[in-house]
């Protein structure tokens, strides 16, 4: 296989560990905390995790393990939306393995979590992981969104298991498949297995996130390349001085990419969802805000500017909010009926006889291609596919409209012309920052170490993360503590809860306190590419993100 010359000095790199993984693998102790407890809905988390709920923190330090050395043999998963550095878990997990006995097995499942459920493995040897160390991508054993929901589907994962005599199963995944991991783990013990589960924090969007998990893996990375691409065009923007650039970027509930990307290239509006529901905003004031940043810039003869748009905007203006939940119902409650109306048209009649009629009013409103993306289908976890609906294109044509009737009144003399992009699959699969590919091998060989003392029900977890690797801390939360119940599909669900961006926190009033000023100046910052050699500062730097919120 061809690699490029990049590629092939990523090989060579060498990822850093936290020193309580570095050395001898014997010398990795876990010591086991208190019991702990959810963060809410404790009784009802209790009884759905009859034998998995509060487990101990568990933290890894220098001491004898005697465990460590046994011969395992574990199956790893790659589930949901790519995100940089799953193959440095896969390369973390895999040496651990061997380091603590040459002869442990590791499986890869094929194609996501079905690749358990439909028993699709393939082993992992040496040369096939040295072919993926510190890359981009998924493409080892790929990913897939299934959710494991059915008894049937918990059932045959179980039989997979036990066919392949698999010690451990670790899911690398977001909330939702961490949440799947959570459900497995129990019903192994329910089933009187002794088989691990284990999961890994993985999604580019940031949204899971607590006191113990620091960052998801690929945030880092992929901020960073939207935030080279938002910064070129930024330099564009102030060359050719005759565009507005709308630029949406992935993130589907949360806007922690935006806000990462705004920190990072202060553009003249970013737009933040969860301010926008916290100030009950209506799609037109949405619209007002970025108006007035034209309007403003045009007075100072500048007929140019960059909006970031968090791609899961629409979901938290509320009266967009109340569309979307009421079609989720519906598309849930009359899924075999509502797939069968093929024309639009009939679509929203039928609509008009189930939703309210609010949402029918709004959803009548909308330019037809943004209708016809909130009826789409689900993803299998009931989301809407935001990443398909174009609120850039939505938003230009409704700032249009605004800036027609300014003018009409003599409060808006500039010259409107925008561009639309989306910045999404452009980071997914980059190679990996150096933070990533640390904090990634870091998380992997937790990962073993983890299975190794024998624990399940455990996220693995790298901690202190704005101090050198060799100072960070690893361990396992156990999956239960970071949960809550949610109503999914109109029942109660348990769910690892989403963390999204805080109002009061750091990072979000760090960039309120200057975004006044960016909405009127030209103010761009050019990061430029991700570094992967050369000075620490340069090459080695978290997220502005991680920085303000650890100090
Ligand atoms: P995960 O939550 O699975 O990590 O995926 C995140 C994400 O990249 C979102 O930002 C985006 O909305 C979605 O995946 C796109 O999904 P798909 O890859 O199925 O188009």
């Amino acid at each position: 296989m061809d690699v490029s010359a990049l590629q092939k000095a990523r090989y060579a790199y060498q990822p850093k560990l936290p020193a309580s993984l570095s050395g001898d693998v014997e010398d990795i102790a876990v010591r086991l905390g208190s019991p702990t407890e959810a963060i809410s809905d404790q009784g009802d988390l209790r009884l759905v995790f009859k034998h998995s709920y509060g487990k101990p923190l568990a933290v890894f330090e220098k001491g004898k393990n005697d465990r460590i050395n046994r011969k395992l043999s574990v199956g790893v998963i790659l589930s949901g939306g790519q995100a940089p550095g799953g193959h440095n878990v896969i390369a973390g997990l895999f040496d651990g393995l061997k380091k603590g006995n040459r002869d442990s097995t590791l499986y890869g499942f094929l194609g996501g979590p079905s690749g358990l459920i439909e028993n699709r493995a393939r082993k992992i040897d040496a040369d096939m992981m040295d072919m993926y160390r510190n890359t981009g991508g998924f493409d080892m054993i790929g990913s897939g969104r299934t959710k494991i929901e059915t008894p049937e589907q918990f059932a045959s994962s179980l039989e997979t298991a036990k066919k392949l005599g698999l010690n451990a199963v670790v899911i690398i995944g977001g909330d939702d498949s961490n949440t799947n991991a959570a459900l497995l783990a129990e019903y192994f013990i329910e089933k009187g297995s002794d088989i691990q589960v284990i999961g890994c924090p993985k999604t580019i969007d940031g949204d899971l996130k607590n006191e113990y998990i620091e960052t998801s893996f690929g945030f880092d990375t992929a901020c960073k390349t939207y935030s080279e691409l938002i910064g070129n065009i930024e330099r564009d923007a102030n060359s050719a001085k005759k565009y507005w650039h709308f630029i949406k970027l992935m993130g589907r509930a949360a806007s922690h990419i935006a806000l990462e990307c705004a920190l990072q290239t202060q553009p003249n509006v970013c737009l933040i969802s969860e301010e926008v529901e916290a100030k009950k905003l209506s799609l037109s004031q949405v619209v007002d805000i970025v108006a007035d940043s034209v309007v403003k810039r045009a007075e100072n003869g500048e007929n140019f500017g960059v909006a970031l748009i968090p791609e899961g905007l629409v979901e938290f203006i509320p009266e967009m909010k109340k569309l979307i939940e009421e079609l989720n119902d519906v598309l849930a409650f009359h899924a075999e009926k509502f797939s069968q109306i093929d024309s639009f048209i009939e679509q929203l009649y039928f609509l008009e006889n189930t939703l309210s009629d609010a949402s029918v009013a709004i959803l009548k409103d909308l330019p037809a291609d943004i209708a016809k993306e909130l009826l789409a289908e689900r993803d299998p976890h009931g989301n809407v596919q935001v990443s398909r609906i174009e609120t850039e294109k939505l938003l230009i044509g409704m700032v249009e409209k605004k800036l027609e009737v300014l003018k009409k009144q003599g409060a808006y003399r500039g010259k409107f012309s925008a561009l639309g992009h989306f910045f999404g699959y452009e980071g997914r699969c980059a190679f990996p920052s150096n933070f990533d590919a640390d904090y990634c091998y870091s998380l992997g060989y937790s990962a073993f170490a983890l299975i190794a003392s024998g624990l399940t029900g455990y996220l693995s977890s790298v901690r202190n993360l704005t101090a050198p690797a060799s100072e960070w801390t690893a361990g396992g939360v156990p999956l239960t503590m970071m949960m809550n119940m949610e109503q999914r599909h109109g029942t109660k669900k348990p769910v690892i809860k989403k963390a999204l961006v805080e109002l009061d926190g750091k990072p979000f009033r760090a960039f309120a306190a200057v975004r006044g000023e960016w909405a009127q100046k030209t103010c761009f910052l050019f990061p430029g590419a991700i570094q992967y050699y050369g000075p620490s500062e340069v090459c080695d730097q978290p997220t502005k993100t991680l920085i303000l919120e650890r100090t």
